[in-house]
């Protein structure tokens, strides 16, 4: 109930479709909040929150005063400098708070009710089984209270929370802790953030928690306080974390020089969360599954996780909240910079080449076809319904590719000098990508022009090389081109860094290159950097003979498709010597891939035997390394791995789903009936205690590779024995890992017995389903499991105890792990598993919104597929878009992606 009705209109109950928001419509704010002062009062069903806005006009001719606030805010009392204002003097409405006169500068005081324990969005405050927590980004601020919240107004926020002693004894918010009292019961603490932030970077947390202590030295000689909080089950669970919070502290003040500020920072586990992490100022939130980490219940792949997200967060305190985003559509900003830092981060601490590649691999099976998809939009977008939905591929990935071009283009000194000058020019401030641009060219003394295109230009640009010998030369003609995307149909050419290298007929890398080239370009230790710039670039390779092999965009140098019309033999030879390892994990990957392609409808599917042999070749150098010799060994785990399915799909036009799974299937039961997967296997094997570190990641990746093609070696031949190696992979595991390895094994083939598969199943959740974590690893298995009956599994999974659908992991392991990686099924010709997925994507809209759009995304890519599919895709989708009620969410996706938008 409102106190004041007369000043309140409720939310129109009749549909109003949503509306985009535009770039061009940016308007500086009419007013800042200076001092924001914060009082929650934690109550069951009834927390109430009082706000102390200490507002000032910011521009001249500003009179009313609009707030932003969610319709479910309950305004109690609303007074400016300590007088309560009258029905006339203000409006609330479905949008916000409206005060209609507003003076120049003043306290505008407010208290509302909320209901966290209502709240299955997972944005704002909620509770999160016996905790209390917040996700503010992007827009949740206004689901706690009246605010200015857009990231441009940067105020200073003190935090009282008060709330029961016995079931809150934490209670935290950002900054440094500055009061706390207890008495009758109640616990009251009050936290101050010495630095401006917008609202997106607020936090807070309440709960029973157990917590773990470290510290960091800062380079200045600062002692910060380090704490990870979460329930007390999991604590042990945290040392991992903690780990990788101090080396991250560290990695940036030594590349970057960035010092952290506060006195304490802290992280917070918590179950229920819609995305990764949250880098909140001080006080970062962390679903559990990106900050816990032991051997039984994370994998080695989640370790890299959470080492990966523990910097990425981390990293944020300064690119995204010392220097923040003037506006959402400058999102790439923060993330597509601090994913860069994360990622060279990673590649310091473990197999550098690996991170590189598994990264390549990401960005070209998600984000490729989303820039080719209906949904394509620049790094800085232009428009958007529901900022939310651009927490992209696009904004996250490419953008950090298009920072990786700067570093490549200036060299590691020259885009260190851009960032400095950008840290010290917008210290403080909310910035946009062209700040961050500008800031590169004055420091380097450079023009960026051209360069820019890649902010405002969408979709994935296309690379075409020909190769003519020309005596003992080789003539490469590169043509640069870039296919419409929505809105822009016609493309300029980019500016863009090409790294390539030589490769001699005998596999000798070729140390100097000798060339003529018709742009800028300039030789480097690890090839000769070529700067593309038109549309055609020429280039005369000398001394480049019939059987040498050009390595093209070493490194992924910049984020293209490349088309090439080299031999298989130039493949081969790239694959088994270049120096570069993206460049022989590219070549091999190119080989599987065509080999699919060719297999694919064939008549006799025969796999070709200069690709067995150079397998084989691959296998002798494995072989002939020592168990613990590190990268070497992670590099051939990825050369020997076959592309990932949906990276095949990306190769046809359109796909045929069931077609390019049985040729890749093919390809993989040749690769299995090599003998020395075996020697391999047992070579690599290790009776030491599990280990984290990059050595011995690199091995196991190697050995459960080495394990899978084995089992499903004997497969064909012995399916009883398949099933006793499997058996023994998984009794004999200490760790989840090769768990992990051996159940996926017993999950990938009906001809695995089934006794063993459900045996297995149900020892693994006896022993570790109680670690929410290790079920959704369950939970994933078997929904992407290819043996027919998925979809009957995932239903039957969805009645499951462990099964909770407000959890977005579980969600994200059930459905996602069905619709998104699970081929096979979700393909279904019945068009069950599109059906299935609209079904579940409309019956979570209404709880939360922003998982059921992500996990719509599947059926958005209808354009890839037969016309037959794509009828029956489309259909769910129309079915979906007739849903009264959606979210803008889920509105934006399905109307975009059914051309509507
Ligand atoms: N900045 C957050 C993402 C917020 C997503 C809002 N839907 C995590 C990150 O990128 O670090
Ligand atoms: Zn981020």
């Amino acid at each position: 109930m409102n106190i004041s009705p007369g000043g309140s209109t409720p939310a129109s109950p009749e549909h109003v479709e949503p509306q985009a928001i535009r770039r061009a419509d940016y308007r500086p704010p009419q007013f800042t909040i200076e001092r924001t002062d914060l009082e929650f009062d934690i109550h069951p069903g009834d927390t109430r929150v009082r706000a102390q806005l200490h507002v000032r006009r910011a521009q001249t001719d500003a009179r009313e005063l609009r707030l932003h606030g969610a319709p479910e805010l309950d305004l109690r009392s609303i007074s400016i400098d300590g007088r309560a204002l009258g029905d006339n003097e203000y409006r609330v409405d479905g949008a916000g708070l409206s005060v209609f006169d507003a003076p120049e500068s003043f306290v505008l005081q407010t208290e509302v009710q909320i209901e966290p324990e209502k709240n299955t969005a997972l944005e704002g405050l909620y509770k999160s089984g016996g905790m209390y927590c917040t996700q503010c980004e992007a827009e949740g601020f206004r689901c706690i209270t009246y605010y200015l919240d857009q990231p441009d107004v940067l105020s200073r926020f003190t935090t009282t929370v008060e709330a029961d002693a016995h079931a809150y004894p934490v209670l935290l918010a950002n900054g440094n802790l500055i009061d706390e009292i207890e008495s009758d019961g109640r616990r009251r603490v009050t936290w101050e953030d010495p630095f401006p932030k917008p609202s997106y970077l607020f936090a807070l947390v309440a709960g029973d928690l157990a917590v773990k202590r470290d510290q960091f030295v800062t380079m200045s000689g600062r002692t910060v306080r380090l704490e990870i909080y979460s329930e007390p089950h999991n604590i042990d669970q945290c040392d991992y974390a903690m780990g990788a919070l101090q080396r991250s502290m560290r990695w940036d003040e030594e590349a970057y020089g960035r010092e952290y500020d506060l006195d304490i920072y802290m992280v917070v586990a918590v179950e229920d969360f819609n995305m990764g992490a949250m880098e909140n100022k001080g006080l970062n939130i962390f679903n559990t599954a990106c900050v816990l980490a032991d051997p039984a219940t994370a994998t080695d792949a989640a370790y890299l996780r959470v080492e990966a997200v523990v910097a990425h967060e981390y990293f944020h305190n300064w690119s995204g909240n010392r220097v923040t985003c003037r506006d959402w559509f400058q999102l790439s900003l923060k993330e597509g910079f601090t994913v860069f830092r994360d990622s060279q981060f990673s590649a310091d601490m473990n197999a550098a080449t690996v991170k590189r590649i598994e990264d390549v691999a990401f960005l070209r099976a998600v984000q490729f076809p989303e820039d080719a998809g209906p949904m394509a939009h620049p790094i800085r977008p232009d428009e958007y319904i529901e900022i939310n939905n651009f927490y992209t591929t696009t904004v996250y990935e490419k953008g950090a590719e298009v920072v990786r071009m700067l570093h490549t283009l200036l060299g590691a000194e020259g885009f260190r000098r851009g960032s400095d000058l950008y840290f010290e020019r917008h210290d403080g401030e909310a910035a946009t990508t062209e700040d961050f641009v500008a800031a590169m060219e004055v420091a380097n003394g450079v023009e960026l022009d051209q360069f820019r295109r890649w902010y405002g230009q969408a979709g994935t640009p296309l690379i075409e090389v020909r190769e003519t010998q020309m005596g003992a030369d080789r003539h490469l003609t590169i043509e640069q081109s870039c296919a419409a995307t929505p809105g822009q149909p016609e493309k300029l050419p980019f500016h863009m860094p090409l790294l390539l290298g030589v490769v001699d007929a005998d596999g000798t890398p070729r140390a100097a290159i000798d060339a003529a080239v018709s742009t800028d370009c300039r030789a480097r230790d690890d090839g000769l950097l070529i700067e593309l710039k038109e549309p055609l670039t020429e280039i005369t390779l000398r001394d480049v003979g019939e059987g040498d092999a050009v390595s093209l965009l070493r490194g992924f140098s910049a984020p293209v498709r490349l088309r090439r019309d080299d031999t298989s033999s130039t493949l081969r030879l790239l694959a088994r010597a270049d120096t570069d390892g993206f460049s022989r994990w590219d070549a091999v990957q190119l080989l599987f891939a065509r080999e699919v392609e060719r297999l694919h409808g064939a008549a006799r599917p025969e796999v070709d035997a200069d690709l067995l042999t150079l397998v084989d070749d691959l296998l002798d150098q494995a072989l002939a390394l020592d168990k613990d010799a590190g990268e070497p060994l992670a590099l051939l785990a990825t050369l020997l791995s076959l592309p990932a399915e949906a990276d095949l799909f990306e190769r046809f036009r359109p796909v045929d789903v069931h077609g390019v799974l049985d040729a890749r299937d093919t390809v993989r039961a040749e690769l299995a009936a090599n003998a020395r997967w075996t020697a391999l296997c047992e070579r690599l094997h290790s009776a030491e205690p599990y280990d984290p570190h990059a050595a011995a990641i690199a091995r196991r990746s190697l050995r459960n590779l080495a394990f899978a093609y084995r089992v499903h070696g004997l497969l064909r031949t012995d399916p009883a024995a398949a099933g006793e190696l499997i058996n023994e992979h998984y009794s004999a595991a200490d760790n989840l890992t090769d768990r992990r390895a051996a159940l996926a094994a017993a999950v990938s083939d009906e001809r695995v017995p089934d006794d063993l598969t459900e045996r297995l199943l149900a020892e693994f959740y006896a022993a570790f389903g109680q670690h929410a974590l290790v079920a959704d690893v369950w939970f994933g298995l078997q929904a992407t499991s290819p043996v027919p009956g998925a979809l009957a599994r995932v239903r039957q999974l969805e009645q499951h105890p462990a099964f909770d659908a407000n959890n977005p992991n579980k969600l994200r392991a059930l459905y996602g792990g069905f619709a998104m990686h699970n081929h096979r099924s979700f393909h279904a010709d019945d068009s069950s598993g599109y059906r299935f997925l609209r079904e579940c994507v409309a019956a979570l809209d209404g709880r939360n919104p922003q998982v059921a759009s992500r996990l719509l995304q599947p059926l958005t890519q209808w354009q890839r597929y037969e016309p037959s599919r794509q009828r029956l895709m489309r259909a769910e989708l129309e079915t979906l878009a007739d849903v009264p009620g959606l979210s803008p969410n889920v509105f934006e996706v399905v109307s975009k992606s059914l051309g509507a938008a």
